[in-house]
């Protein structure tokens, strides 16, 4: 039997999010995530990655160094008790990461906004979009990562107002083999626990293509899987949320 679209990926191309012609928010809502190839070529994302290690001694280290970032994720700093050094050095992170990666969080931002069909603004006094760099042969490339939500940054009002809100990743150097990420068909039901049968499900594996850009709604379960070989994992992301106006969302990392 053919699988339901609920339990597919649905395609993109950036053209199509370019004239504005596609519904993102609609496909996400009948499918598990929206891919969307080609945003960036392969050389530029060679370039970007460049960019990147020559700022290696600007990466912020995350749970023991087993992930480093490039510009700060609020997800690692809460988990880690370090909330008041996320917002400390909001600005000192989004300055590294202009000034290593010159226009690339205001490019994030323009892609949000394409693929939400209204304005993509910061959001004050967090972190703008980032990197996570995830080493070759460390310890989340022979485990995976959690399994998880990304509703971490949102407001409680937001939370329990079940605002609109999305994670965007783009693929600036996929690992040599593995390192897909595992949507499931599971979207947040609760704000701590996950639900006993989460991981009985079977998931879905977006394995990312370079400069490739993978949307899904920040309540959906996901994990990053396994991978192999000399390359480090290094994508870019950004979340998103939908503000009371309808066309305005805040972005961060
Ligand atoms: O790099 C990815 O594929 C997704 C990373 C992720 O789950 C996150 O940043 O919350
Ligand atoms: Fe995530």
């Amino acid at each position: 039997m053919a699988d339901s679209p609920r339990v597919t990926v649905a395609e993109c191309e950036l053209d199509a999010l370019r004239s504005g012609t596609v519904d993102v928010l609609a496909l996400l809502d009948t499918h598990l995530g929206v891919r969307v190839p080609g945003v960036l070529s392969p050389s530029e994302c060679a370039a970007l990655v460049r960019r990147v290690y020559a700022g290696s001694p600007f990466w912020t280290p995350d749970f023991d160094a087993v992930q480093f970032s490039l510009g700060r994720a609020w997800y690692t700093h809460l988990e880690q008790d370090r909330e008041d050094e996320y917002f400390a050095q909001a600005r000192t992170s989004d300055a590294t990461v202009e000034r290593l990666l010159p226009g690339f969080q205001a490019r994030m931002r323009e892609l949000i906004a394409l693929l939400v069909r209204g304005q993509a603004h910061r959001r004050e006094g967090w972190c703008g979009p980032g990197l996570h760099i995830f080493p070759a042969d460390g310890w989340l490339s022979h485990n995976g990562g959690d399994v998880h939500f990304d509703t971490e940054g949102l407001t409680d009002t937001q939370y329990e107002q079940r605002a609109r809100a999305l994670t965007v990743v783009l693929m600036l150097q996929p690992p040599e083999t593995g390192g897909a990420l595992r949507l499931w068909d599971v979207i947040y039901p609760q704000r701590e626990r996950l639900p006993d049968d989460a991981f009985r499900a079977r998931g879905h594996d977006v394995d990312y293509r370079v400069g490739e850009l993978l949307v899904i709604d920040s309540y959906r379960l996901h994990q990053i899987q396994p991978f192999r070989g000399g390359r480090d994992r290094i994508s870019a992301t950004a979340h998103a949320v939908r503000l009371d106006s309808g066309t305005d969302w805040e972005v961060w990392f």
